[in-house]
């Protein structure tokens, strides 16, 4: 994997940074992406020790910010074989006639739109080399709709749709496409959702959830196939967690 350029959008926490990590390890040249930039600068430092790193700080809302970032990529980067669409959040849990239009329109932006406009950055250069990787972080939540999931779900199954568009028009190309979808897993997610510490400390309490290696790991296992696997489609949960409603806690 040495020599390979990676980009991945929302590196500064969770289960991007953890990948970003992977990949270091790996040897993978590495395109960090997120809107905190103080964070992407520690990350650059540390990482630089195991390859090398360039970060570009914008927000995926921000078409301009995001094409300006992606087209200006020094020589060093701009070829990129594999994109990691990984930013995004849930915005609240709350039933639908109850729920916030920004909340709403974060979640779409961010977690659809978003993913759309780095795409739509990165791909032209792949279809060009054709070759090429893109792994689209979804969710269980693209795969099932829980009680108060509503939009976020729906941006989540909008994700997978959007998905297995692009492997079926990229396949001309000989680009992968893939998508990795995990369950619970303990990163900053739940403190995005629930604006602060209060109810998402309680999320991952009475059960080991998901910690964001695992999925970088599944994620690096994902691009280190040989060139004829494309792995398309991963739904993947912590043992306690059955689905999206039945987790097996401690007091249970
Ligand atoms: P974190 O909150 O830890 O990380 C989210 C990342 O996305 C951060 O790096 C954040 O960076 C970035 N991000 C958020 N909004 C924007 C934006 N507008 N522009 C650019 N970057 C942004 O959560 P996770 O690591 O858990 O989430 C990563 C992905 O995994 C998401 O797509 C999420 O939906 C998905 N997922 C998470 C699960 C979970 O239970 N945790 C389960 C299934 C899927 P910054 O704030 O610096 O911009
Ligand atoms: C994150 C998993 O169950 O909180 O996508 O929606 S869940």
């Amino acid at each position: 994997m040495t020599n390979k350029v990676a980009l991945i959008t929302g590196a500064t926490s969770g289960i991007g940074y953890a990948t970003a990590f992977e990949f270091a390890k790996h040897g993978i040249h590495l395109i960090l992406c997120g809107r905190r930039l103080e964070r992407l600068e520690t990350i650059q430092k540390d990482l630089s020790q195991l390859t090398d790193v360039h970060i570009i700080n914008f927000d995926v809302r921000d078409k301009e910010a995001t094409f300006k970032g992606i087209e200006s990529l020094p020589e060093k980067f701009n070829k990129i074989d594999i994109l990691i669409n990984n930013a995004g959040n849930a915005h609240g849990l709350d039933p639908i006639n109850e729920g916030s239009i920004d909340d709403w329109d974060a979640m779409m932006d961010i977690n659809v739109k978003g993913l759309l406009y780095v795409s739509k950055a990165v791909i032209p250069g792949m279809t060009k080399r054709k070759s090429g990787h893109i792994i689209n972080i979804g969710s269980s939540a693209g795969k099932e709709v829980y009680p108060k999931g509503n939009v976020y779900c729906g941006s989540k199954h909008a994700v997978l749709a959007i998905t297995e568009g692009m492997r079926i028009d990229l396949n001309p190309y000989g680009i992968k496409v893939g998508a990795i979808n995990p369950g619970l897993v303990e990163t900053e997610f739940s403190k995005v959702r629930f604006k602060g510490d209060k109810i998402a400390d309680s999320v991952y309490r009475g059960f080991k959830a998901l910690q964001a290696e695992d999925v970088a790991e599944v994620i690096y296992f994902a691009v280190s196939r040989p060139p004829h696997v494309n792995i398309a489609d991963v739904l993947m949960f912590c043992t306690a967690q059955a689905n999206s409603t039945i987790v097996k806690k401690e007091n249970n």
